[in-house]
């Protein structure tokens, strides 16, 4: 036990930062290195046309390395939407290699497309989708991609593919020579330490005439040692990697996770982008270290043009960029793009991958919405939250015992301060034994929870994958005794230390494991549930404190036999898809479930909300929380948020209270904190901090039927909730680096305040001819323009663009639950030609029935001094209680004389009003009508 303390101690110690000692760097690893050695030039991959053949909607070839004589076989298929699929493997692998099956990343098998083929002219076979063009050039092979004959992204332009085929071991050799090799290793150490440029780490090329034999490059390929663990490497090297180009573009954006800014860094001085699911304790900002979850999805962005890339692999990958310009020579017989003289600049990316296959997806936009769609149609959309779930959640580890939880409870309420869920960490269970409940704090769990529900509150608790190893815990010997536990390389269940010392992990590789996994949150199984408990899973990289990098050894085995080298970034993202799957049926599939997980990779979005891990109570943190979510907004993972406050250390009362105005417009909203760190629910704030606090958090619950219907949207058509400038002002080419300002949907313009005493930021405004208004006042600001807007500590600076409706509910509740027949107030900021656009989408906030047809939507207009409701749906059998009590109309210059309405009836009803001719704002009193009713309000 003193042991474990110790560990625990070096691994977790809150006084210092992030361990990169802990983690490999591009040097320490083998496959990193040789893909990363590789220089631009000639590939060795040649396309044989002779063996091409064709399908109505895909492509077929072979494809040699003419240096090792490896066959391998191109395959290419056109998608709906615009989509490429570009799928490149050994034709004759003496080892099946591990390809992602449908229903894990991709939602379903994506539905083909006609791929018209044009012949083959001087070596180049040219094909087209749609309005889309794609190019193979045979000698050496490289595949271009076209919008209407321009070239947008191109594969292997540089000469970079390389596919490692799979071998057999060889012989005494390899199981030898690493002893060997960590002996002979130190005098190049040594050298390193002397020598200045061309100098790799212990087992890579070192100077030109230095260079290891290839039996020391073996070496590294049949077994690795890091930190003292050694990978058996069974397999040998198996890794993957290409370029991807992205001609025309400056910008590229995406593959989160990372703690950097949103346009992505050239990586020439740095690592390459990581990514590998890691617990990485007190990450650092603006760099390319790996972070828990990750998505091989890039976007690149122009003025004319947005493309994306999906590179489906679920093995260590990392990812070099380099701004470049142009290979006008490469790409100008494809079509005369370079005009003029200028430098066309040009984005290239490296992506290689530790195990797998090549499976590109090139989505060809050509806009965000379209590309958003692209992805969606491919890995799912984000299904729409129960309302409760986007209000404010109140997390720390830990909430104590029973009492704790009453009294934050009932304090919140004695303090007008609305919250709808409150969390357990680890702690509330019998010594870290999820799925049981530390009997003498949490005595009687279900009283506790009808407590919650009878406010409509819900409880999360954690339920994290390691399993205790104790012959006591049904759980675990359940799993073990059925064989459900992930084996170590020799077959024994694999034993790691985490919370409750030492453990297993159930396989959730295995479709049978997740079925048994989901059967565990039944009302029966989970003892002391119920309806209103939901899920949050955490350390599903997963996180092993023992285990090198903190996680996983990759020789480990899962139940199939694929090694988790092959599958390591899914891993977690099976864990709380099972989660969800049992919350469901939990439901017998009516409720909509709710699931916060840590770990997450393509395809998350479908049944886990993301949350940033462990940041810190820093401004620097709160900074980063608008890069981070716009890049998991982009990449799919639409429900996400941080932890306000920052988990570690101990913010200030400046410092939370900024931080929860930024995240009444983030998609996920939940304060949390470390276990030692001071208690800051809101009330404990000075009343001062508190009043700013409380402030934020009803108006985030006064925003709630906008941020429904946000989810709506992004369930529906994929577009993300949080948005970049650029995904709403596409050509403005000023703002394609901004991510300290950011866009709620269309029509909410945000710049959070993200430095200490700061009482004024600076502005911009993007869109000509467009007009903002301050989200408070109603000040008017012009687009396309710089401008100092004042920000005192109440003020978080929020602008509603005009041209658009946004709807609002104004009665202060105590839970959002308690809001469904609340009335709506309709907030119509006029563009400069007077008029307005919007919806109002209502359903019963937590069920399925939406899905059948259940719901009403209506779209809202605003013309010719008219605002007019027209129904878009009605469900059937659906009605709402839920009227329209207020309309403030913003940008209205003259007050007009009459204002009526005519309702569903036909009848003719005058209204009252108020009007500011200063602030230029008309307030028409109580419409009364109902938000699923055709009216109309005439203003004469
Ligand atoms: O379960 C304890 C914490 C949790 O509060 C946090 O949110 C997670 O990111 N967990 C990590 C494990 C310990 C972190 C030091």
């Amino acid at each position: 036990m003193r042991g474990f303390c110790l560990l625990l101690a070096v691994l977790f110690c809150t006084c210092l930062g992030v361990h990169r000692e802990n983690f490999r760097t591009c040097d320490q690893s083998g496959f990193c290195k040789r893909h990363r050695s590789l220089q631009p030039g000639n590939s060795d991959y040649v396309v044989q046309a002779s063996s091409l053949r064709l399908s109505k909607t895909s492509l077929m070839v072979d494809v040699l390395n003419t240096k090792s004589d490896v066959r391998f076989l191109l395959q290419v298929y056109g998608l709906q939407h615009g989509i490429f699929r570009v799928k490149l493997v050994e034709a004759e692998p003496i080892r099946q290699r591990y390809e992602i099956p449908i229903g894990v990343t991709l939602v379903a098998e994506p539905e083909q497309a006609e791929l018209v083929y044009h012949g083959e002219v001087s070596g180049q076979l040219k094909f087209s989708l749609g309005d889309n063009q794609m190019v193979i050039n045979t000698n050496p092979l490289r595949i271009d991609f076209l919008i209407n004959n321009e070239p947008v992204s191109s594969l292997n332009a540089q000469g970079l593919l390389k596919f490692e085929h799979t071998q057999e071991k060889k012989g005494w050799f390899s199981s030898r020579v690493s002893s060997l090799f960590s002996f002979v290793s130190q005098p190049f150490r040594a050298k390193k330490e002397e020598t200045e440029e061309g100098v790799e780490g212990e087992e890579g090329a070192v100077q030109e005439d230095e260079k290891p034999s290839d039996d020391e490059r073996d070496a590294g390929m049949w077994e690795e040692t890091f930190k003292g663990f050694t990978d058996s490497k069974p397999n040998g090297p198996t890794s993957v990697g290409v370029d991807i180009a992205f001609p025309g573009f400056r910008y590229v954006y995406g593959i989160p996770e990372h703690a950097d800014s949103f346009a992505l860094k050239t990586t020439k001085s740095t690592d390459p982008y990581r990514m590998y699911n890691l617990d990485v304790f007190e990450y650092e900002l603006y760099n390319p270290m790996a972070l828990y979850g990750h998505i091989p999805f890039m976007v690149a962005h122009n003025d004319k043009h947005t493309v994306g890339v999906f590179f489906q692999n679920a093995a260590e990958g990392w990812i070099d960029i380099q701004s470049n310009i142009a290979d006008k020579s490469v790409f100008s017989n494809l079509a005369d793009f370079v005009t003029g003289n200028n430098d066309v600049p040009q984005t290239d990316t490296h992506w290689f991958f530790e195990d797998g296959i090549i499976d590109i997806f090139v989505l060809l936009g050509p806009g965000p919405k379209d590309v958003f769609k692209q992805y969606a149609s491919l890995t799912g959309n984000t299904p729409l939250p129960p309302l409760w779930a986007i209000a404010y959640h109140q997390c720390r580890w830990n909430y104590n015992d029973q009492d704790d939880v009453r009294t934050v409870d009932q304090t919140m309420d004695k303090f007008d301060i609305p919250f709808d869920v409150i969390w357990l960490d680890i702690e509330h269970t019998d010594g870290k034994k999820y799925f049981t409940w530390d009997g003498s704090r949490f005595g009687d769990s279900v009283e506790m929870l009808r407590n919650l529900s009878s406010k409509g509150r819900k409880l999360v608790t954690i339920v994290d994958p390691h399993l205790k190893r104790d012959d006591n815990y049904e759980t675990y010997t359940d799993a073990r005794n059925q064989g459900l536990l992930v084996k170590n390389k020799d077959g024994h269940d694999f034993d790691g230390w985490c919370w409750p010392g030492s453990s297993s992990w159930p396989d959730f590789l295995d479709p049978k494991v997740r079925e048994w996994w989901a059967d565990q949150f039944s009302l029966e199984k989970y003892k002391g549930s119920a309806n209103n408990l939901y899920v949050w899973n955490d350390m599903n990289e997963p996180s092993v404190f023992n285990s090198p990098e903190i996680t996983f050894p990759k020789d480990v085995r899962h139940l199939s036999g694929v090694e988790n080298r092959e599958v390591h970034n899914i891993y977690g993202m099976l864990v709380h898809q099972a989660t969800w799957d049992g919350l469901l049926k939990r439901s017998n599939y009516k409720e909509r479930p709710f699931v916060l997980t840590r770990a997450f990779f393509a395809g998350s979005q479908r049944s886990g909300a993301v949350w940033t891990g462990d940041n810190m109570g820093e401004w620097s943190h709160l900074k980063m929380t608008v890069p981070m979510m716009l890049s998991l907004n982009l990449a799919g993972i639409h429900f996400s948020g941080a932890d306000i406050g920052g988990f570690f250390r101990n913010p200030d009362s400046q410092l939370i209270a900024r931080w929860y105005q930024a995240a009444i417009f983030q998609p996920f909203f939940r304060a949390h904190a470390h276990i030692d760190t001071k208690r800051r629910e809101p009330y404990l704030l000075p009343e001062d901090h508190m009043i700013i606090a409380r402030d934020a958090i009803k108006k985030r619950y006064s925003y709630l039927p906008y941020w429904y219907q946000l989810f709506y949207e992004s369930e529906t058509t994929g577009m993300p909730p949080m948005r970049s400038l650029w995904m709403e002002f596409p050509s403005e080419a000023n703002i394609f680096e901004k991510d300290d300002e950011f866009m709620t949907g269309s029509a909410i313009l945000v710049k959070p305040v993200t430095e200490e005493g700061q009482t004024s930021v600076s502005v911009y405004f993007p869109g000509k001819d467009v007009v903002w208004y301050d989200i408070d006042t109603y000040e008017r600001y012009v687009g396309q323009e710089e401008r100092t807007v004042e920000a005192p500590l109440s003020k978080l600076p929020a602008f509603q663009k005009g041209g658009t409706i946004v709807p609002r509910k104004m009665r202060g509740r105590r839970s959002a639950s308690l809001t469904h027949n609340d009335p709506i107030t309709l907030i119509v900021c006029l563009d400069k030609n007077g008029k307005a656009d919007g919806q109002v989408y209502v359903d019963d906030y937590h069920s399925y029935e939406y899905r059948q047809g259940s719901y009403a939507l209506s779209h809202l207009s605003f013309h010719n001094f008219k605002l007019e409701n027209n129904l878009v749906h009605l469900g059937k059998d659906f009605s709402t209680k839920e009227w329209v009590e207020r309309v403030i109309v913003v940008g209205v210059n003259t007050e007009p004389k009459n204002i009526h309405l005519i309702d569903a009836d036909h009848n003719k009803v005058d209204l009252s009003h108020s009007y500011d001719s200063q602030t230029k704002v008309l307030t028409i009193r109580k419409p009364g009508v109902n938000v699923a009713q055709k009216w109309i309000i005439n203003l004469h």
